[in-house]
């Protein structure tokens, strides 16, 4: 099946195969189209079986095989819309309008690689999914952090699902940790991509247990494996904390059983990772996942959210000055120092529209944890990258956001 973004500038009948096969976004241009089939774990097996059959790939298989004979659940997933479907055209000009991505070495974990690395890997794996990716030349990287531009991923019209535009829900407009001073807080939401070769598996893994994203599959399968931060799910990562490729997939699979739930993710579908999920992607095929990173004042009806903090913030305390070996001080402590920020955007709109019923609890909450954290981080911040959202412009940001879903972009010259 066609799925390359040169045969798609070549031929219209390309387009068409690609768009019936691959695509389940709602769009307007699309809504006469029957719904594409439910991707399968079977169709994710034999995607995953075409994979060079290292010793990680290989687990991964038989993991697969084991949930396929076990039985699973899914997460929750719903339908984004959008104005034009993402294709790989978008992916690729987001990838060199952003100066700064960051890449790493699918195989080791390691941040390295150049974008020429990226495509190399890229086109090979989509040509042979399974190319022998221990050969030098074609070490798969996957990219992280990639904003959406205006001739990319924002050109799409991507419409945040009408919760996430709630007065009461805020969403970062500088994604993936990076410095968010109060001033920002007005600008432009960030949708940034993550785009993963086929076979890339990340680590089990927390993004933060004070803020959710809300992640929209774009291109390709994904895989998501997720357990909710519950206590004995906690107990069991607490040692994985900071670390990476601590914990190996199949052995959480197997040792995390409290509300373990398998989502297969095609194009189209959203779901949203809730403070304090525990998960791991992987990728049976070249693929791509979008991403808002937000907190929502409603999380206050309960003590969940201050719970996560206690736990992460004693997690990272019992360690003592002897952090795990591939975090820095700055690096572990990053997720709760950003998601402070988004608590503290949030409180400031909620009290310049004088919406009163959540201020005391996040006020209380934010200053709490910014006596919890050490002072130089949360007076450093660490920007990770030095490219912002474009076409960001002050007070109005997220009314822009949904007025513009649907409408034309304006090309950049
Ligand atoms: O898309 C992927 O491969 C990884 C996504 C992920 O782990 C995350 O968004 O935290």
């Amino acid at each position: 099946m066609v799925r390359n973004f040169l045969d798609l500038e070549t031929s219209k009948g390309t387009i068409l195969i690609f768009i019936l096969r691959d695509v389940n976004f709602s769009c307007s241009h699309l809504n006469n189209h029957p719904a594409p089939p439910k991707g399968s774990l079977h169709d994710v097996i034999l995607l995953w079986e075409r994979l060079h059959p290292t010793p990680n790939q290989q687990s991964v298989l038989n993991l697969l095989k084991k949930i396929a004979d076990s039985g699973y659940k899914s997460l929750e997933t719903f339908k984004i819309e959008c104005r034009t479907v993402p294709g790989v055209h978008h992916l690729v000009r987001d990838i060199f309008d952003n100066e700064n991505i960051h890449l790493r070495d699918t195989r080791t974990g390691r941040n390295a690689g150049s974008k020429c690395d990226f495509f190399a890997a890229w086109e090979a794996l989509k040509d042979n999914p399974g190319a022998d990716i221990n050969d030098r030349l074609l070490t798969p990287y996957s990219a992280w952090g990639v904003k959406a531009k205006e001739n990319g991923l924002l050109a799409c019209g991507l419409r945040p699902p009408q919760f996430l535009l709630d007065p009461g829900v805020f969403i970062s407009p500088v994604g993936n940790g990076e410095e968010l001073p109060l001033a920002s807080k007005d600008e432009l939401p960030c949708f940034h991509s993550i785009i993963t070769p086929a076979g890339t598996i990340t680590d089990v893994h927390c993004d933060c247990d004070i803020a959710a994203s809300l992640l929209v599959q774009l291109y390709g399968t994904k895989v998501l494996f997720s357990w909710p931060g519950t206590k004995a799910n906690r107990d069991y990562f607490q040692h994985s904390v900071g670390i990476d490729h601590h914990l190996r997939l199949p052995e959480a699979v197997s040792k995390m059983t409290e509300g373990f739930k398998f989502t297969i993710l095609k194009p189209g579908d959203a779901v949203v990772l809730e403070p304090g999920m525990i998960h791991a992607v992987v990728s049976p095929e070249n693929s791509a996942i979008g991403c808002w990173e937000y907190v929502d004042e409603k999380w206050f009806d309960n003590d969940d959210i201050k719970e996560g903090a206690e736990w992460i913030v004693n997690s990272i305390k019992s360690r003592g000055p002897q952090l795990p070996t591939d975090e820095s001080k700055e690096e572990i402590y990053n997720p709760l120092r950003y998601g402070l920020s988004m608590w503290k955007c949030l409180l400031q709109n909620l009290q310049e529209r004088q919406r009163g019923k959540y201020v005391e609890g996040i006020r209380d909450f934010v200053e709490w944890l910014e006596k919890e954290l050490p002072e130089e981080i949360i007076e450093t911040g660490r920007s990770l990258s030095a490219d912002r959202v474009e076409g960001s412009t002050p007070a109005t940001a997220k009314r822009r956001m949904q007025d513009n879903a649907g409408k034309p972009t304006k090309r950049r010259k």
